[in-house]
């Protein structure tokens, strides 16, 4: 499981710590380079990994500490208050609002899991009461809209798409005004998939960012392929305002870091109930 490994090793080396008969600086400085090795075993970027490493030394500084103080907890605290600074984007992504209109477009790479995370994204939001519909922008892979209209017709949730029409921005132009006609809550727009290199189809997903004007541009991420993952998001960030990030399957591989990194570097993440959608 992603990152499973690193809480697992995380957890064993705080332990480790605890355990010692003296906390010293010779302790903590162990405690720091295992930490340090967990996390570049885990893919994570050197940088932060780096920063994460400095910045629990800042905070600790043993000779300091009064007398009587628990230092076990200290270095505790301190590991574990750097660790979500470093995931804190410090702000939230957007969210949508019941019985207020919005327009949220899914983009990321081909295969990352866009089509099965709208499909979650709208039955979570049907369950709390959203209006949900979904448009297939996607006219690049033959079957997109048959998966599409499956999925969406077992949610029982409205969809809009064209075996002929062949521009993108046409359909979800179409589609985002019909479902505003009926009092959609959440039109979701899903994308064709999108790789670094392709100069043409990144201004195609600009042309049908340009032209539904989203309120919330989720940029879907397959969490197992590591650090290169960090160069795609900063090129669909360069075409289209992505404000949100959501990681898919978390649940097949061991390395969560590169992952880790982008959520980091765009500084943006979706809060949602863990496990909810
Ligand atoms: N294990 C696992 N598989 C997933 C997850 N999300 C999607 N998949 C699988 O990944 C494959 C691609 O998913 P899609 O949702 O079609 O990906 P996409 O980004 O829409 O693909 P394109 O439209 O071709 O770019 C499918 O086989 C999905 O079942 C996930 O969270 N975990
Ligand atoms: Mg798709």
């Amino acid at each position: 499981m992603v990152l499973a490994q690193l809480g697992g090793s995380l957890s064993h080396t705080l332990a480790r710590m605890t355990n010692a008969t003296v906390v010293d600086e010779r302790v903590l400085g162990d405690c720091l380079n295992e930490i340090t090795r967990a996390l570049l075993q885990a893919d994570i970027q050197f940088d932060m990994v780096r920063d994460v490493q400095a910045s629990v030394k800042r905070v600790v500084y043993l000779g300091a500490l009064a007398a009587g103080t628990d230092k076990r907890r200290v270095i505790k605290k301190a590991v574990f208050d750097e660790l979500c600074n470093m995931l804190d984007a410090g702000k939230l992504a957007f969210a949508p609002k019941k019985g207020k209109p919005c327009v949220v477009m899914f983009v990321g790479l081909q295969g990352s899991g866009k089509t099965t995370t709208c499909m979650k994204y709208a039955h979570y939001h049907q369950k709390i009461g959203f209006k949900p519909a979904l448009v297939c922008a996607d006219t690049f892979r033959a079957g997109a809209f048959d998966q599409l209209k499956q999925n969406a017709t077992k949610i029982m949730v409205p969809f809009y798409g064209s075996y002929m029409e062949s521009d993108p921005v046409k359909i979800v132009v179409e589609g985002v005004e019909m479902f505003r006609k009926e009092n959609c809550d959440l039109i979701i727009v899903d994308t064709s998939g999108r790789h670094k290199q392709e100069a043409t189809l990144f201004e195609e997903t600009r042309q049908v960012s340009e032209a539904t004007k989203p309120d919330l541009v989720i940029f879907v991420m397959d969490g197992s392929i590591g650090q290169a993952t960090f160069a795609h998001a900063q090129a669909f960030r360069q075409s289209v305002p992505v404000g949100a990030v959501i990681v898919t399957k978390t649940d097949g591989h061991a390395k969560g870091g590169g992952a880790l990194t982008v959520l980091v570097f765009t500084s943006l993440i979706l809060h949602y109930p863990l496990g909810a959608i």
